[in-house]
């Protein structure tokens, strides 16, 4: 039996990452940070509590990742802790480059010197592209972040090819673009859409306030996603591949499919922080703007070339970005009930 460690196991990814390695039959150990209460309701949503082994972890504390690879001996490690949330990343800059950046050096080097045949997975991201140098965006395309998130985690995906280079390690980065779910943070734009508009549906009157409809994202499944990552570790050798669709989205088309879903009629009217959009319906205003979620720097448009991953891998993603918003409203739409 393969063994398994995750970090970031609480996190959306690492919820359905321990659910398909687990179907594959390996033992599933994770990382969990000390936090005053315990949040595992994405490991019980997703039925894998009971079948995982968690130990105390942060990534910003050296001595206790040496110890938990020690006592863990894990075949694979996958890296998915980070402080994740792009807009916080401006309020917290130096805990996103301990953690995001360092915290990956602190693992790859516990491997290096304890473990260094454990293959190693990082979290890179589409974020890196930030103001986009090249359309679509493939592995080859220069980075430029936008975001301390995104400077981070280009520290994070050098640090893992240094390794590999220089220490001959199996550690590959996935540079995953945006990928969502009915179990993502409620603080990001599709899940913040579909839950708002969940609410609306159930006669709530609560407006959806939002920032930069403008900004396009290249949006997949996470389920789809988390395969991706595990076949990366099972090539003979390591390297580094986009994850994607191929096809990317306006902020307002999303708000617009998820509202399809939910029986509205949205229309949207007026330009920058004056655009509402207001269910046809019903006349119920769902939508409108507000400067308190514009970002210092956006990224305005990504969209992703995943060829190398689809020939290489055989990976490709199952579920359109209309039926992720479909999902995910749904979801939120039954929960309420
Ligand atoms: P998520 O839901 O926010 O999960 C992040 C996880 O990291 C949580 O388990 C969190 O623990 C943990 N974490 C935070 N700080 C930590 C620390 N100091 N030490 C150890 N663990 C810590 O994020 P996600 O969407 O699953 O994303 C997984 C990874 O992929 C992240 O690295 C993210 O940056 C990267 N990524 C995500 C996307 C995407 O679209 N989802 C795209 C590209 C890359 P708590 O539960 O305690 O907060
Ligand atoms: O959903 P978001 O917060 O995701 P963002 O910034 O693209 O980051 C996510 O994807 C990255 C991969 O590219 C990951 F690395 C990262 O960890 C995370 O998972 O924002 C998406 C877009 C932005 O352009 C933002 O300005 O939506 C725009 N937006 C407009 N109104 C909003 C809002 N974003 C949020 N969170 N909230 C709004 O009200």
């Amino acid at each position: 039996m393969k063994k398994a460690f995750i970090t970031g196991i609480t996190g959306q990814d690492g919820a359905y990452l321990s659910k398909f390695l687990l179907e594959k039959g390996y033992e599933v150990h994770g990382g969990v940070r000390r936090i005053s209460q315990p949040e595992t309701v994405r490991l019980e949503q997703v039925g894998v509590l009971k079948d995982v082994i968690i130990h105390d972890f942060d990534l910003s504390e050296p001595y206790n990742i040496v110890r938990v690879l020690q006592t863990v001996a894990p075949d694979e490690v996958y890296n998915l802790g980070a402080q994740s949330f792009v807009g916080s990343s401006w309020d917290l800059p130096v805990y996103a480059a301990d953690v995001n950046g360092i915290g990956v050096l602190r693992i790859l080097d516990a491997l290096r010197t304890f473990a260094p045949q454990t293959r190693f997975y990082q979290a890179s991201t589409s974020e890196m592209f930030g103001l986009v140098q090249a359309v679509p965006q493939s592995e080859t395309t220069r980075f430029y972040p936008r975001s301390p998130y995104g400077v981070a985690k280009v520290y994070g995906h050098y640090i893992t090819m240094n390794y590999r280079e220089s220490f001959g390690m199996h550690a590959s980065s996935g540079i995953l673009f945006n990928h969502e779910s009915p179990l993502r943070g409620k603080e990001f734009v599709t899940r913040k859409i579909t839950l708002a508009l969940a609410r609306l549906a159930r006669g709530g009157t609560d407006t959806l306030v939002l920032g930069n409809l403008d900004a396009k994202r290249d949006w997949g499944f996470a389920g789809d996603y988390v395969k991706g990552m595990w076949m990366m570790l099972q090539q003979p050798e390591a390297d580094d591949y986009v994850l994607a669709t191929g096809v990317t989205t306006p902020i307002r088309d999303f708000v617009r499919f998820a509202a399809e879903a939910l029986g509205m009629d949205p229309v949207f009217e007026g330009e920058g922080v004056e655009e509402t959009a207001t269910d046809r319906k019903t006349g119920k205003r769902i939508v409108e703007i507000s400067e308190k979620f514009f970002r210092p720097a956006e990224v305005d448009l990504l969209i992703g070339d995943p060829t190398k991953a689809r020939t290489r891998l055989g990976w490709q993603p199952e579920v359109t970005v209309r039926q992720l918003a479909e999902m995910m409203a749904k979801s939120d739409y039954d929960a309420l009930g």
